[in-house]
């Protein structure tokens, strides 16, 4: 059978528009939406905030495609409880956000924290408990505090651990009576590749990209665990939360049954999961990454294995897109990062055609299949955790012609939403332990490289009428998925 034939088979039985509903999923299954504090916050410099990374590398030209920053973004800062009302009105049991770091430690060196920082977010977790919102809190997505990037190098620099345990830990014992799910970094792998590999993410260093991304995320695993068993020690059993760490994947599918293709695959998967999940359950970086990186990839102590050893209550997946992977000696893209993963990430079928249709960015198709298989994977090689999708969905262009009656219409997000929810059931019917879902975003935002010309809200912002917010198509498909009356009609047919 063709690669293509097998795919659109295996889709067939539950991707019929309608087919997915709130009863696929078990009762206390958890539907939230999500956002970062850099791309939705904005009062940059408002509530004694201390500058971070993305504040400074916007500043540097020709890093935003349009210019642009998260100086004022969508404003969230003063527009929480707007922004709460429509999470509560549209049905969603669930908030995903992250803290901004320098808010609570304006240069990070947690020596003062600062009082107006821990209003802010105590006000809004308030309010969301208020609505009857859980809020599920990242503590770092992205937004290093300037001063510890240019003080001591941020993430390549061990020290960062230590700050980092004395933030989370303020962030657990100011906010954890209330907040019962913590996560502690959102995608390691970003910050170490594109951060320090690429250059394309803040700090936008890639001077050193065959040593600094391994170091960055060395560092990263290390406070993460560090943060957990802080956690773990003095604040779980008393505030009855669980801790997780969140990691992004795209699917890898060999792209071929030649066992070359299938490898590259394995080992696609390898540098995206096991880099960071691989040191937590097996107590060491995955043997392939060791073969091709040799010494460029830092040794853990006795005393870190023992650290790191089982230290997540739960894996968070933010999960977008696919790719077929075939083996490649010379890969076909640049930097050191995929050099040693010798394969070539391939977007179209042996036949022609692509995966999936392509949404705004460059870099996602619409594969829904893929999200399944992620999660089998994880289940089957990490021992079947606790699994939440922290992160899902597409984007939009911006186009200013746009009459935007037509941009609140978004049908291919609604189709995406209904395919990859339908997926996602069949991986728990499948026995994955799969306990919630949060789709990104709630609302259109700023979207780092790309700038605000990429809109993955459920909620349009008019970036050009005072940021006023805008329920799209999808929002409202959620609100009749989640109230259950979505789906079951055709269902029952
Ligand atoms: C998520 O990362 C982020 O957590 C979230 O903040 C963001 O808004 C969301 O994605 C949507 O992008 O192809 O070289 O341009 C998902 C992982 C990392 C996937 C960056 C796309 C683009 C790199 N993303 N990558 S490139």
């Amino acid at each position: 059978m063709a690669k293509k034939e097998m795919f659109e088979d295996g889709d067939a039985s539950n991707v019929d528009a309608g087919t997915v509903s709130r009863s696929d999923f078990p009762p206390d299954f958890v539907f939230g939406v999500a956002t970062s504090a850099y791309q939705v916050e904005g009062a940059s410099s408002e509530g004694g905030r201390g500058p971070s990374i993305w504040d400074t590398f916007c500043r540097n030209k020709g890093k935003i495609v349009d210019g642009s920053h998260g100086d004022i973004a969508v404003d969230q800062y003063h527009r929480y409880k707007e922004d709460v009302d429509l999470i509560a009105k549209l049905g969603f049991q669930a908030y995903r956000f992250s803290i901004s770091w320098s808010r609570i430690f304006p240069d990070g060196l947690g020596t003062n924290s600062n009082t107006e920082g821990i209003t802010y977010y105590n006000n809004l977790i308030n309010y969301l408990l208020e609505k009857g919102i859980q809020p599920y809190a990242t503590l770092y997505h992205w937004d290093l505090p300037q001063y510890l990037h240019e003080s001591m190098g941020g993430w390549l620099n061990k020290q960062i651990v230590k700050y980092f345990a004395i933030y989370a830990e303020t962030c657990f014992s100011s906010f954890g009576d209330r907040v019962k799910s913590w996560i502690t970094i959102n995608e390691p792998l970003q910050t170490a590749v594109n951060g320090y590999g690429y250059g394309i993410f803040a700090p936008g260093r890639s001077e050193n990209s065959s040593i600094e991304p391994y170091l960055a995320a060395h560092h990263q695993l290390l406070a993460h665990a560090t943060a957990v068993s802080i956690y773990r020690k003095n604040y779980k059993e008393k505030q009855g939360g669980q801790i997780g760490l969140v990691l992004d994947c795209e699917w890898a599918e060999a792209n071929s049954e030649k066992n070359e293709d299938k490898v590259a695959a394995a080992s696609r998967l390898e540098f995206q999961l096991g880099w960071y999940l691989n040191p937590i359950y097996y107590g060491d970086y995955p043997e392939v990454m060791r073969k091709e990186l040799g010494d460029r990839l830092p040794k853990f102590s006795d005393e870190e294995i023992e650290l790191l050893r089982n230290c997540v209550d739960f894996v968070g997946l933010n999960h977008y897109t696919s790719r077929f992977i075939a083996y490649a000696e010379e890969s076909p893209e640049e930097g050191d990062f995929y050099k040693a993963q010798r394969m070539a990430r391939i977007v179209e079928w042996e036949g022609g055609g692509f995966i999936g249709e392509k949404a705004a960015s460059e870099w996602l198709f619409v594969v829904p299949w893929g999200i399944r298989k992620v999660l089998n994977y994880i289940a089957q090689r990490y021992h079947n955790p606790p699994i939440y999708v922290t992160e899902n969905g597409m984007d939009d262009e911006e186009n200013e012609m746009c009459p935007i009656h037509e941009m609140l219409d978004d049908k291919l997000r609604v189709i995406y939403f209904k395919r990859y929810l339908a997926e996602v059931s069949q991986a728990i019917k499948g026995g994955a332990d799969v306990r919630g879902y949060f789709a990104w975003s709630l609302l259109d935002n700023f979207e780092w490289a790309q700038g605000y010309t990429k809109r993955f809200g459920l909620i349009y912002v008019d970036y050009k009428n005072g940021l006023s917010r805008h329920p799209k198509s999808s929002a409202y498909w959620f609100l009749r998925f989640l109230k259950g009356s979505e789906g079951e009609h055709s269902k029952k047919e």
